[in-house]
């Protein structure tokens, strides 16, 4: 812990699972697949960085820009002396705009399962908003926790960006709203990024960028797997594919093996044929009735929804 009384950095020690073990469990199914939460090491944070910057890739643009043009609106949403409790908050760069703004806040809890991008982002903002207490949590927030040393006049407002929510499986997204909802009050609230469905020809632009970002994010999971194993799998042997899959409403990513291959994996023999798909991503998008009927099912009612002008994205404000 930080000796800083106004910076807290708490490690609830996930349990993420051995990279190895869930690697080879996923190799030995059919048909294969990997998490996507195995995208982000050094290079894939890197690489994600790279994609939220491309033209293609709109969704942290406008995400940016919503809450740019609705701060005077989102500032509301704090009474004095209140908490904002950011789920996955990464390096919590658009989150600043609202930390610039809201002066009601006096408490930012980030959550995090990086331990390492967490206390580097906590010590950054510790120095830029000294006044601000930081109680910075490394959690599994699919889990359900409590946060210690909150001290409040005011209320807690949850903030969820990004469309993460998309990763997660329908039941999924019901479980964590459920969850959530079970820790509100009356004067709290969630603001949940979530990508809105819309001409699949722009959402697979988004996946699919001519610079190729994209590609080599979903083909780091093989060199990781080579310098995880040791082994020596050729990454050009791989190609990248993603789409939309309009009947479950959500953009698929696959690596696509281009040539038979074997590999021993921790004495597990693992078996690539020509054609086969790995899945790597689900990224599900939704629309904004389907996103309440969601939030409804949790006991969540959606108070307001904030888009940008071509409702490509949307920013929901959800209460108890
Ligand atoms: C960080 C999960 C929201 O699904 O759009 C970006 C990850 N994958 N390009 C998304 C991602 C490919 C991203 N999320």
């Amino acid at each position: 812990m930080e000796s800083r009384d106004k910076l807290r950095i708490i490690d609830m020690k996930p349990k993420i699972a051995h990279f190895r073990e869930e690697i080879v469990l996923g190799l030995l199914k059919t048909p294969k697949q990997i998490s996507p939460k195995f995208f982000y090491d050094k290079t894939g944070s890197e690489l994600f960085n790279r994609i939220t910057t491309l033209e293609e890739y709109y969704l942290t643009r406008k995400e940016r820009m919503i809450i740019k043009d609705n701060i005077a609106e989102i500032c509301r949403l704090f009474q004095n002396g209140s908490a904002l409790v950011e789920y996955g908050s990464g390096g919590s760069s658009k989150t600043m705009e609202i930390l610039d703004h809201c002066h009601g806040i006096s408490t930012y809890v980030p959550l995090d399962i990086s331990a390492s991008q967490l206390e580097e982002t906590a010590k950054r903002l510790s120095e830029k908003y000294p006044h601000l207490n930081i109680v910075a949590l490394c959690v599994d927030y699919t889990t359900r926790f409590e946060i210690p040393f909150l001290q409040l006049t005011g209320n807690i407002i949850a903030l969820f960006l990004g469309s993460t929510i998309g990763n997660f499986e329908p039941e999924e997204a019901s479980a964590f709203l459920w969850n959530v909802m079970d820790m509100m009050g009356p004067e709290d609230g969630i603001v949940i990024g979530v990508d809105l469905k819309k001409d699949p020809s722009v959402l697979e632009a988004a996946y699919n960028d001519s610079e190729g970002v994209t590609a080599q994010f979903n083909l780091n999971l093989i060199t990781r797997i080579n310098r995880e194993f040791g082994t020596s799998l050729d990454v050009s042997s791989f190609s990248h594919v993603a789409f939309y899959n309009r009947k479950v409403g959500r953009i698929e990513m696959h690596l696509e093996v281009m040539k038979e291959m074997e590999v021993m994996l921790d004495g597990n023999l693992i078996k690539f044929n020509k054609g086969e798909l790995i899945h790597t991503e689900n990224s599900y998008k939704y629309d904004i009735e389907e996103f309440e009927k969601l939030a409804r099912r949790n006991h969540l009612s959606l108070e307001r929804v904030w888009k940008d002008p071509q409702d490509y994205f949307g920013l929901f404000l959800l209460r108890k």
